[in-house]
């Protein structure tokens, strides 16, 4: 075992394995749930007569006279004698659909805590009096409307069992479940009772009737030598969803696919722009949080977190499905048309929770999920800055000489990381004071130069009796157990032999929050926030590198049960003890590595270990799509790819990406030379010191966009679809993206020795080039492409016509220094002169604003026939807060105006400006737009303003 683990540690240190090792995890052949009930699919394409054996035996009964709840009974008639399921049916207050299926008085309770980990609360009921049923022989159909009155229509046939989500204005199947026949869910039984218990509701996927009842893994399984006790024996589900009027599925992250979800049959992708090689895939999408070391930037396969999210769209609606299992999942995804898509769920374990997202539009998409999942954390301004990051900075001096190496070059940096080396001996909150003598000085000497801290403390628990953090917690009794449920837990990972906490015990909850306390945990400050890594978890000498299934958690739950929940668990308390530990009510910042549905709540996530190749730098942008569309806005990737020694083009393609993603940080392995932007030759350190530059001085942007993440659900990062969503021409598009509401078109370079990029412009608005305000035109119908040069210096950035960009442009070496910096406003044009901006300030780290200590200003520029008028109204009425009243605007670009003004006032006083011909004759036209740059406005952004022309 020793030097298993010692030949682990090697490799992983040394970084000499060249590519993921795929027989280090399973196919869907490997798993036997996942092999047992993906046959049906196959044996249903084979048989000719194939019919689902689930029927409803007893028909509606609502729960109560109040809520709209219903029930049926559901029957497998290939199940013994006895066996029998409950189907449940809620519409949610929003018009959602909540469809359960529980195996009814079997032997065990199947899994169902999910929902009270990840739902922000318990769904809202719709009044059953808003709900008309009428039901037929064979069939009950419930009429509602969503919250934005769409009328919809809920058909439950049943015999056999088939359910259907209608759009009733028009007749539009939106969801169809089991309508392809394939819902099966393995019901309990004993393991030595007669064979006709065991077989029976098998014998119609397998063709003959089993002999052994441990046929196909019922029992216990094992892979790579690491067997799987299976105490409860079988009990996974499958269920068919499909979406008979919508072509394109997006979502479900985590995985390094295209945005726009190819078949898992073996077909041929649709052409994926940002893969150069599209592979047909034939595994299933997986989803079963895992450290995949090197992993694969295009696959199907499995990776750190878990979203079962899944948007189904077409240019006439959008809607998504959510199946809430915490279980290891895997899915298939087919197209039986070019209109249409089929997918099949296949999960291990727990009951079936599935929510139906009707949309119709996909602001409506977002804001429903968001209902059940929640928004963004209002994060801390500091987090959106630069975060620089390396495993290791390996003592004090070497984290005091980041940051003067940053200031030797003039570049912001908001934070400088420490991984896990800080540490002493692997054993985190314990500090190497041999390399850290002093930590509080360390940390109090970076924030005074305006920056924070970040240290990394990962679940695995060194089994060493000299560390206090073990030993409370084994006191305690909150340590994950051994398959028998009484002896702790023993695996390997970075401090050697450890045990986890079961943060599924609530006596763990106050114990971590304590931990993080200022009198507890002497060597920390308010200035120092946390990392969560390995967290999915990581255990080196488990199966596929995470922990055995049947370890067993509190109330005796089986890791199987609840594996893709447990990282978003230490995300969520960790955040809570940041918060809690602070005097004032300071907002917290986590990084967690693990995620799932509902991780937005608790702090940021990123992409985990990519490599530094271009196929990576391609992935990262899809990747972030995903997650954003997922709800899980605050993502990013590690800048630089974090295995490998990137060439300086590579490097600058990449901060030039990552500047681009909600969160920014460049990180690197132990193995890889040092790359911070302050050892790089020139012409590559100016490039990436304006890039930076560029990134802050956006700051306002995504601070805005934050907030309204909170307020609406829409993502941060919008692909295509999400921004034009009748425009065809775009849905396989992700490699380029808009800045949630801003107005903001990203389009980076991420292939090596490019000099062009061609870039899609949808809709009829113009677009700015940010740099040389050259005009772009989309189309009314249809999206154009067009080709820019693109070298090592150009950064492809637009704005599109109609909006109005906040920014704060005096170079700073941090975002915390930035708080009464003035702002520019840059107006572009739309085509009829008109265009509309927002701004959302607050103190930026505590938790006031939702007493009201906020700016929210709407601006609005209108053209008419005498001039124009630029005004600033409050959206939501806010106090200010002490910074925002020191906040004044001091200059003002208009990009696309006809003529120059003759004069412009504000409140009567005359303002001065300046004016640039541009060679278009206007924003409808291909060619420089004229620029009106009006100086020194000097009105201060807490109050209303008009400026007339
Ligand atoms: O803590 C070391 C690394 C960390 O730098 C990285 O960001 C994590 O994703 N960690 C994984 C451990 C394993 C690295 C091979």
């Amino acid at each position: 075992m020793r030097v298993t683990f010692l030949g682990i540690l090697i490799a992983l240190f040394l970084g000499i394995a060249e590519c993921v090792k795929q027989n280090d995890f399973k196919k869907c052949q490997q798993s036997s749930f996942c092999r047992r009930l993906r046959s049906l699919s196959d044996r249903k394409t084979n048989s000719s007569v194939w019919e689902s054996p689930y029927a409803i035996t007893r028909g509606l009964e609502q729960l109560g006279d109040e809520a709209a709840s219903y029930t049926w009974k559901l029957n497998n008639r290939l199940a013994p004698e006895g066996i029998a399921f409950d189907l449940a049916v809620d519409v949610l207050k929003d018009g959602l659909i909540r469809l359960r299926v529980d195996e009814s008085g079997g032997l065990y309770q199947r899994y169902n805590q999910t929902a009270s980990y990840i739902l922000v609360d318990q769904p809202e009921l719709m009044q059953a009096s808003s709900v008309k049923i009428t039901s037929y022989d064979d069939v009950d159909n419930l009429a509602f409307q969503t919250s934005t009155n769409q009328p919809m229509e809920l058909k439950v046939y049943h015999n056999p069992l088939n359910v259907q989500l209608k759009n009733a204005q028009s007749g539009e199947i939106l969801v169809d479940i089991n309508g392809e026949s394939l819902l099966h869910m393995e019901h309990f039984r004993h393991k030595d009772a007669e064979d006709t218990d065991n077989n029976s509701a098998f014998t119609w996927h397998s063709e003959q009737p089993f002999e052994d009842p441990n046929t196909d893994g019922l029992w216990e399984e094992s892979f790579n030598n690491k067997p799987d006790s299976k105490p409860k024996g079988p009990e996974a589900f499958t269920i068919d969803i499909n979406f008979p009027s919508h072509s394109h599925v997006y979502g479900i992250p985590e995985h390094a696919s295209p945005l726009a979800l190819p078949p898992t049959d073996g077909s041929s992708p649709r052409r994926v722009p940002y893969v150069d090689d599209p592979k047909p895939y034939t595994e299933p999408y997986r989803l079963y949080n895992l450290d995949v070391f090197e992993y694969e930037a295009n696959s199907p396969m499995a990776l750190y977190g878990s979203v079962p999210l899944m948007h189904a769209h077409s240019p006439r609606s959008s809607l998504a499905v959510f199946l809430l299992s915490a279980a290891e999942m895997w899915i298939d995804v087919k197209h039986p048309t070019k209109e249409s898509t089929s997918t099949q769920w296949i999960s291990e374990s727990g009951i079936i929770d599935l929510f139906l997202i009707p949309g119709p539009t996909i602001e409506d998409v977002f804001s429903q999920y968001a209902s059940l999942t929640g928004v963004s954390q209002m994060p801390q301004e500091f987090s959106l800055g630069h975060h620089q990051c390396r495993w290791n900075y390996f003592t004090s001096k070497d984290m005091l000489g980041v940051v003067s190496g940053y200031d030797s070059i003039d570049a912001p940096v908001d934070v400088i990381w420490l991984d896990i080396e800080y540490s002493d001996g692997h054993k985190y909150f314990m500090w190497d004071k041999k390399k850290f003598p002093d930590p509080v000085d360390m940390i109090n000497k970076i924030a005074s130069k305006g920056r924070k801290t970040v240290n990394i403390v990962d679940p695995h628990l060194s089994r060493d009796d000299e560390f206090y953090v073990f030993n409370e917690a084994s006191d305690k009794e909150v340590l994950v157990k051994k398959p028998d449920g009484q002896s702790e837990y023993e695996g390997w990972c970075w401090a050697g032999s450890s045990s986890w906490v079961d943060m599924f015990n609530p006596a763990s909850w106050d114990w971590w929050i304590s931990l993080f306390k200022f009198d507890k945990w002497k060597d920390s400050t308010p200035d120092l926030f946390t990392w969560v890594d390995m967290n999915e978890p990581a255990v080196f000498n488990g199966p596929e590198i995470t922990m055995p299934k049947d370890t067993v958690f509190y109330g005796g739950v089986e890791h199987r049960d609840l594996h893709n929940i447990n990282g978003i668990l230490f995300a969520n308390l960790t955040s809570q003890a940041l918060e809690q530990r602070q005097e004032k009510n300071s907002r917290s910042f986590v990084l967690s590595r693990s995620f799932f549905a509902g991780s937005q709540r608790f702090g940021a996530v990123w992409t985990g270990d990519n490599l530094g190749t271009w196929d990576h730098l391609r992935s990262a942008t899809p990747m972030n799509l995903a997650n954003n569309i997922g709800g899980i806005v605050f993502t990013g990737a590690d800048v630089g790819g974090f295995f490998g020694n990137p060439q300086p083009e590579y490097l600058v393609r990449w901060y030039q990406t990552g500047a681009f993603h909600p969160f920014f940080r460049a990180h690197a392995h132990i193995d890889t030379k040092r790359r911070e932007p302050y050892v790089l030759d020139e012409p590559y350190q100016s490039i990436v010191r304006e890039v930076l530059r560029l990134r802050y001085s956006l700051l306002p942007v995504w601070y805005t966009s934050f907030r309204e993440n909170t307020q609406t659900g829409l993502p941060i990062l919008r692909p295509q679809f999400v921004v034009h969503p009748s425009d065809a021409g775009g849905f396989d598009i992700d490699d380029q993206f808009y800045i949630s509401d801003s107005g903001l078109l990203v389009k980076p370079v991420v292939h090596e020795g490019a000099q062009s990029v061609d870039v899609y412009f949808a809709g009829e608005e113009p677009y700015y080039d940010y740099f040389t305000h050259e005009i772009s035109l989309g189309s009314k119908h249809k999206g154009r492409r067009k080709s820019f040069f693109a070298d090592l210096e150009s950064l492809p950035l637009f704005i599109r016509g109609g909006s109005i960009i906040p920014s704060r442009q005096r170079a700073r070496r941090s975002a915390s220094v930035m708080s009464k910096d003035p702002l520019t406003l840059t107006i572009a044009l739309d085509k009829n002169g008109n265009a509309n901006g927002r701004l959302y300030l607050d103190d930026g780290h505590t938790f006031d604003y939702q007493d009201g200590a906020f700016i929210d200003r709407q601006f609005t520029f209108k053209s008419d026939r005498r001039g124009w008028t630029l005004t600033s109204s409050e959206i939501v009425p806010g106090d200010s807060y002490e910074d925002g009243n020191e906040v004044f605007i001091e200059r003002i670009e208009v990009l696309g105006l006809k003529a120059p003004p003759k004069e412009i006032k504000v409140d009567g006083r005359p303002l001065e400006f300046s004016w640039e011909d541009g060679t278009a004759a206007s924003s409808n036209k291909e060619d420089t737009a004229s620029l009106l740059n009006i100086k020194k406005p000097l009105t201060k952004i807490a109050h209303d303003f008009k400026i007339i022309a």
